[in-house]
């Protein structure tokens, strides 16, 4: 009878998995970072993303849950960009993520992996996350089939940036952006927390992956290319001339520094509509 067909026009589709492959993905991206870019302009282009930066693809299941960490402090220009351009890409690539801005409080010296360390464990304080991406604010991809999950060894993913050409600097570089699964995270301990200014923190990431019998896996070198935002040397964030010593010692010090020894304050959590804001006081060099 017709109310039996009604009923069941009206049974709810199971949503299937996603493709391993997004059908809607449109490959080599125009980026640039000339025109004027507001919150409201960005909000307004992104009406899907939910309170606190996440997003939950519609029509399908993805495998992994993604955090994205951000290590910050002043740097909203950039981050005005960054969500500009990541938020349609992520969508695209069918992602289920949320956005994670770690914000160092104070003026003392910047501590990038110590961010990223913080930002690992606040995300899963909010959500069941199985793959982290790390990516410096400054950092756009220019090809959204670099897609922003995790893979069976840690992720580098910017492997093409336009200030080193489009190519790698060295066999080793792992900085920028990169991605590690929980396993993957907990397998080397996490990040260092003891590189206090720039320099040395990625290489010894990289050092911990190669040391812990695991290889870094990266994309096409194509598909890999990156825009980093132009910017001067940040105050607060000087060479740091013990970096060249540290990342000579890695195997000694990966099992004690760590995420099995971070320690921060948590001064406050704010969702905005775009990414959520975590502020914390990490300290300063001993
Ligand atoms: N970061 C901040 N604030 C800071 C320092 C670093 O947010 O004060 C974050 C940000 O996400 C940045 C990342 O940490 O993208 C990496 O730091 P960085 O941008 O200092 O590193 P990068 O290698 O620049 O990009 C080094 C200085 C280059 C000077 C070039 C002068 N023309
Ligand atoms: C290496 C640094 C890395 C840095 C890379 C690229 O020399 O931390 O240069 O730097 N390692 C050491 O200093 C030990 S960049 O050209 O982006 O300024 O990521």
């Amino acid at each position: 009878s017709k109310p039996e067909l009604n009923r069941t026009h009206t049974t709810p589709k199971p949503i299937p998995p996603c493709p391993e492959i997004p059908p809607g993905l449109v490959g080599r991206l125009l980026i640039e970072f000339s025109s004027l870019m507001s919150m409201e302009r960005v909000q307004r282009e992104n009406p899907n993303v939910t309170e606190g930066g996440k997003y939950t693809p519609p029509d399908c299941r993805p495998k992994q849950k993604v955090a994205i960490i951000i290590p910050f402090r002043h740097r909203e220009h950039h981050l005005k960009y960054w969500l500009h351009y990541l938020h349609p890409i992520l969508r695209r690539q069918k992602i289920d993520y949320g956005i994670y801005i770690i914000n160092q409080l104070g003026e003392d010296t910047f501590n990038r992996a110590k961010l990223l360390n913080v930002g690992y464990t606040e995300a899963l304080k909010d959500a069941e996350y199985d793959c982290f991406i790390f990516s410096d604010v400054d950092l756009i991809p220019m090809d959204d089939r670099n897609l922003y999950h995790c893979y069976d060894q840690p992720r580098h993913f910017a492997i093409a940036m336009d200030k080193f050409g489009f190519r790698l600097p060295y066999a080793g570089y792992f900085g920028g952006v990169s991605g590690l699964s929980k396993k993957q995270f907990l397998k080397i301990n996490g990040f260092p927390n003891e590189y206090w200014g720039w320099g040395g923190e990625d290489d010894d990431i990289y050092n911990r992956i190669t040391l812990n019998g695991m290889k870094v896996s990266r994309p096409d070198v194509r598909i890999g290319r990156y825009r980093m935002i132009k910017h001067e040397r940040d105050k607060h964030n000087e060479p740091n001339p013990q970096r060249f010593n540290k990342i000579q010692n890695t195997k000694n010090t990966m099992r004690k520094d760590g995420i099995s020894s971070l320690t921060y304050r948590l001064v406050s959590i704010k969702k905005y509509p775009l990414y959520t804001n975590i502020s914390v006081e990490i300290g300063k060099p001993p």
